[in-house]
């Protein structure tokens, strides 16, 4: 299977099923593969974005008037508290969510940016765009260029520590169009990012999503395919994610 090697003889690192409807080819153009599965494709470059830029992009997300970033244990502050901290780049948030009549905590940190007036609907919680800043701007355009489209919004995931996660779902809603480009950039602690079928539980993949790394969904993946960040109980540290989406009208 030489498609499976980039040029240096480098192996994708994740298991995809041996069958036919399943592939991966080296893109020499942007460092990654293309990957296709039945009813959607991914593109998935593990480091995409350099060390440097990765390590900066982490300090830039955590920089903040309050503590040193380096040293603090953020799973110390309540959800109160979170809301008030002075971080000099992203607006942090932590949302709720109303579960069996019961209000909970969302178990990671948001943060939604965009352009004026592209509001955005999840899990029940409308989220109002802050305004794009230098350091998103240069990831946005970095991560365009590759997937070949302009997107107007991004959402911020903060997983504190392994016990932060993410459950099921598709990113499907109305306002995403049809067969949304979704392109999810990664910085910070590796994390594993699971994809399973509608119609067949037992078909997963599991995607290490790394330092650097870039993953872009797209085609009928997020028709035919739910997909979720685990609890990793072994990570102590933060991970970040940002996934660029483009919001049409509904
Ligand atoms: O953290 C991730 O890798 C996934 C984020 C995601 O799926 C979402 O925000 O909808």
């Amino acid at each position: 299977m030489a498609d499976l090697f980039d040029n240096l003889g480098n192996i994708l690192p994740f298991k995809l099923p041996k069958t036919d409807e399943y592939s991966a080819v080296w893109n020499e153009k942007w460092k990654g593969y293309d990957i296709y599965i039945p009813n959607g494709q991914l593109f998935f470059s593990e480091k995409f974005f350099s060390e440097k830029i990765s390590d900066r992009s982490v300090e830039y997300f955590q920089e903040n008037n309050n503590y040193d970033w380096r040293k603090k244990n953020w799973r110390d502050i309540t959800q109160d508290e979170f809301n008030i901290l002075d971080f000099t780049n992203i607006k942090w948030k932590q949302d709720t969510i109303k579960l069996y009549g019961k209000i909970i905590p969302l178990p990671r940190l948001t943060s939604w940016y965009g352009d004026g007036g592209k509001n955005y609907t999840y899990s029940g919680i409308e989220s109002h765009p802050n305004e794009w800043n230098k350091g998103l701007l240069y990831i946005k355009e970095k991560v365009e260029e590759v997937a070949g489209t302009v997107f107007n919004s991004v959402l911020l995931n903060w997983y504190r520590d392994g016990e932060d996660h993410l459950n099921w779902h598709a990113d499907d809603e109305k306002e995403l169009g049809k067969n949304p480009i979704i392109a999810s950039v990664n910085f910070g602690e590796k994390r594993d990012f699971i994809i399973r079928k509608n119609d067949d539980h037992s078909k997963k993949i599991s995607i290490p999503l790394n330092h650097g790394t870039l993953l872009i969904m797209s085609g009928e993946l997020q028709h035919f395919w739910q997909h979720s960040v685990p609890k990793r109980k072994t990570v102590k540290g933060s991970r970040f994610n940002l996934t660029f989406r483009k919001i049409g009208k509904l």
